[in-house]
């Protein structure tokens, strides 16, 4: 198992939306989250600074990697568009941060 974390950023006035839409996720987009090996998916929100924190654990790189080509990726970072930073490809702008300390 690999942990993956990574900074996102929302628009500071899309901060309700944001959650809202998270909390409405389809399930497609869930069901295609694990068959990409992911799971134990958080995202943590800075209010100060409209910063997000992204958790996940994945099985394997290579796998984790087709998610962002699959269809419902693609819809669903064309939905996520309008409420944080992406790129001119609509999908969203995104730090990866190296692991430092863990424990069990
Ligand atoms: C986020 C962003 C990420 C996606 C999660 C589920 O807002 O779009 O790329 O993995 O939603």
């Amino acid at each position: 198992m690999i942990r993956k974390a990574f900074i996102m950023t929302v628009y500071p006035d899309m901060h309700e939306e944001y959650e809202k839409r998270h909390n409405e996720i389809w399930p497609e987009m869930v069901e295609e989250l694990h068959r990409h090996g992911a799971s134990n998916y958080s995202i943590f929100l800075d209010k100060e600074t409209s910063k997000l924190f992204g958790y996940l654990e994945i099985e394997d790189e290579k796998k984790w990697n087709q998610m962002a080509k699959t269809e419902i990726n693609q819809k669903w970072w064309a939905f996520m568009e309008s409420v944080m930073e992406t790129h001119p490809d609509e999908s969203p702008v995104s730090v990866d941060l190296k692991e430092v300390f863990h424990m069990d």
